[in-house]
């Protein structure tokens, strides 16, 4: 039976991340009280963890999860993504949570969602949405944070949000070394920050995630150009990514491909596990989601997308496995120097990753004014150092770059990463090439590239494009030697082609 009022925070669902984050927090002096909809599996789990500094409450209902929280009362739901989570949060109001009481969706919800929830129960609490990134392990000892809602719901979550995050160092941005259980992290700059109101947490987790699709998508381009140009073993490229680590690419993600590419295949001692990981990727949405806003905001994160396509073009395994015999490329032998090849790639992936987040803050910045938030771009990016997926030595620029400048057009125009294009474009140029004349698809790579030429270009071939809307659809064409908004029309195909002002909205 659960004692009064005593819980600094409610958990709701004991799976993976609820776990997790219910033993993090009591890592950090926290009494937890843990509910979940299975019985044997919250009684499974105060069993296994008898002794944590802040102790842990066990509730077989949501009224006595209620009553043991202290108010205003802070209550965590980690259930799926969707109706399970209006379901909980009726559920808890009906079970006597009060209108002060902050119920903390910390799934992945969509962000649409959070706001539409945070209306609808206005009046009977206050509903909270908080991005969470780092999986298993980051709920367990550090996740980055992104919390959206209310500003003076957040002053009350802020101690224990802060407390449970990943840190990094305030100087050098590095995450501090790993927590261990019952041992918290002591000191350093919590990755976590107040985003935004209502749905604002969970649209930028939505971000962080499609910008970890095209960052995946990258860093598996750089492997497959590699081992097709070189034919080397996944080892020595196991090899060349943990040298990567050490410099510019330094991350979580570069430094877990160095550690799977030197993995043997446990049934096949001779041989490396990834040649045996079938090649077709899942994907859960958030990736999609990312394109769909992208696409709904006319923003270009082509990059983002063309990550999500690459997904569903490597799940056609079928289809590509008989297509393989039939369509047939080019043939290609690299004859250059390996070195160079492999310097130029290394260039590459870092050009690409450039144009990859200058798109994701692209999408944050729009968001801003589609959804009247006021987003801290570096705040963001500050956070991402840490305890995520993305975390990587690289969101110490950017954090640098929005920080420099709160104003900045895009990322490519902070001098830094302005500098690093520029010397380093004719490698990356060099690598696509190679890519298009081998025939090695590299979606990702092309498509940054392609955002970065398009991104410079004063001058696009959409004169052409318009020209051609309003040769059959009359869609009006605006004119360089007029002001912005006077619109035409011409009658392209009548003999006397006559041109015909259509607005003057100065
Ligand atoms: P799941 O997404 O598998 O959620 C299932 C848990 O919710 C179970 O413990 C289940 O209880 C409980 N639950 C309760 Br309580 N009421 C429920 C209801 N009405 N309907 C459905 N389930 C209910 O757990 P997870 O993998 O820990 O993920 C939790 C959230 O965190 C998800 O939104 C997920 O997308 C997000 N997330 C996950 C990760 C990750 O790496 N896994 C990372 C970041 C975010 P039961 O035992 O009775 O079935």
């Amino acid at each position: 039976m659960a004692e009064k009022a005593s819980a600094d925070v409610g958990l709701i669902g004991l799976a993976v991340m609820g776990q997790n984050l219910a033993l993090n927090m009591a890592d950090h002096g926290f009494k937890v009280a843990v509910f979940n909809r299975t019985t044997r599996v919250m009684k499974e789990f105060i069993a296994a963890n008898p002794d944590t500094p802040g102790g842990l409450v066990g509730c077989e209902n949501l009224s006595e999860l209620v009553a043991a929280a202290k108010k205003p009362r802070k209550i965590v739901i980690l259930v799926k993504a969707g109706p399970a989570v209006d379901t909980v949060t009726k559920q808890l109001i009906e079970a006597g949570a009060e209108k002060d009481d902050l119920i903390v969706d910390c799934g992945n919800s969509q962000w649409t969602d959070t706001i539409r929830r945070e209306k609808e129960f206005s009046d009977r609490c206050r509903f909270f949405g908080s991005g969470v990134s780092g999986g298993e392990t980051g709920a367990r000892f550090g996740p980055s944070l992104m919390p959206g809602g209310a500003a003076d719901a957040w002053k009350h979550l802020e101690p224990i949000w802060n407390a449970i995050a990943a840190k990094v160092d305030a100087e050098t941005g590095k995450p501090i070394e790993t927590a261990k259980p019952g041992r918290p992290v002591k000191g350093g700059v919590p990755c976590s920050a107040y985003i935004g109101e209502n749905g604002a947490g969970h649209y930028v987790k939505m971000v962080h995630n499609g910008i970890e699709y095209i960052d995946m998508q990258l860093i598996s381009e750089a492997y497959f150009l590699l081992r097709n140009l070189l034919h080397v073993e996944p080892e020595e490229l196991s090899q060349i990514f943990a040298r990567w680590n050490e410099g510019d690419l330094d991350s979580y993600l570069i430094e877990i491909t160095a550690d799977i590419l030197k993995q043997r295949d446990p049934d096949h001692p001779d041989a490396f596990l990834v040649d045996y990981v079938l090649d077709t990727a899942q994907q859960k949405g958030t990736g999609k989601w990312t394109s769909i806003n992208a696409l709904d905001m006319g923003i270009p994160a082509n990059s983002i997308a063309e990550a999500v396509f690459a997904r569903c073009l490597s799940a056609l395994k079928v289809e590509r496995e008989a297509a393989s015999q039939h369509l047939i490329g080019p043939e290609y032998q690299y004859n250059g120097d390996r070195n160079e090849l492999v310097n130029a790639v290394h260039d590459a992936l870092y050009c690409s990753k450039i144009c990859a987040y200058a798109q994701g803050f692209q999408l944050m910045r729009a968001a801003e004014t589609e959804y009247k938030w006021k987003l801290d771009l570096a705040s963001i990016a500050s956070i991402w150092r840490g305890g995520c997926i993305i975390r990587a030595r690289f969101l110490q620029r950017i954090t640098a770059a929005y920080a420099r400048d709160p104003q900045l057009v895009n990322l490519l125009l902070d001098p830094y990463f302005k500098e690093q294009i520029q010397r380093n474009q004719t490698r990356w140029r060099s690598v696509v090439a190679l890519a298009a004349q081998a025939g090695i698809a590299a979606p990702a790579f092309m498509s940054a590239l392609a955002y970065h030429d398009g991104y410079r270009s004063a001058q696009l071939p959409a004169n052409l494009l318009q020209a051609q809307r309003d040769y059959f659809g009359a869609h009006t064409y605006e004119r360089i030697d007029q002001p912005r908004g006077v619109s035409f029309h011409l009658d392209w195909s009548k003999p006397d082609r006559r041109q015909i002002k259509i607005t003057d909205s100065h």
